[in-house]
């Protein structure tokens, strides 16, 4: 098969801010986490996950300040899909932004960038939390809701992931001579 070492190897990076659900995602994707290194004076997980064919480097970023701006732009390079990860506060969703901005400078103009509006479950219980088509308009990219804590949601998650994932795999395909 052709170049099918290139084709299913991705890098998926996961950024956002302290305790909006990055690690809890990272263990709803990975039920079976291959290879785990932490780097705690780096301040983040690099996991290895397999599925569906696919293997997946997972960079989960500490989020703390100084690693964002010191680690954010060379922990996103190379990276396939960019995920950030909200709370789905509006506190939390504007200062995303700038994450966001700091993403599309860095990533390739076809990486795909896209929202996690996480938490969704706290919708009735904390007036604080935004609905998707809320988050989404203040930030601008393709934004999809979840409830990282509930396993049921972890197809609904590796859908978005599969359906970026394609197009990264017909890019590198194509890229490959
Ligand atoms: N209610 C609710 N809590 C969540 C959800 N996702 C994560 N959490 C909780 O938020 C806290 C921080 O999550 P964590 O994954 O450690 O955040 P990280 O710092 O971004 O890695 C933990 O107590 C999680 O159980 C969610 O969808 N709903
Ligand atoms: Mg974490």
């Amino acid at each position: 098969m052709l170049s099918s070492d290139i084709s299913n190897l991705a890098k998926i990076s996961l950024i956002g801010h302290p305790a909006v659900g990055k690690t809890t995602i990272l263990k709803l994707i990975s039920q079976k986490i291959i290879n785990r290194i932490y780097l705690p004076t780096q301040g983040f997980d690099l996991n290895t996950v397999e599925f569906d064919n696919f293997r997946l480097k997972v960079w989960d970023f500490g989020g703390q300040k100084a690693y964002l701006n010191m680690y954010l732009h060379s922990y996103l390079l190379g990276t396939d899909i960019v995920l950030i990860v909200t709370d789905s506060t509006e506190q939390n969703v504007l200062s995303s932004r700038k994450l966001i901005n700091i993403a599309k400078k860095t990533v390739d103009n076809d990486c795909p960038i896209i929202a996690i509006a996480n938490k969704q479950d706290l919708i009735d219980k904390d007036n604080k939390v935004l609905q998707v088509e809320k988050v989404s308009d203040m930030l601008d990219v393709k934004t999809y809701g979840l409830t990282a804590i509930d396993p049921q949601e972890r197809n609904k998650l590796l859908d978005i992931i599969k359906k970026e994932l394609d197009k990264v795999i017909s890019r590198k395909e194509g890229k490959v001579i």
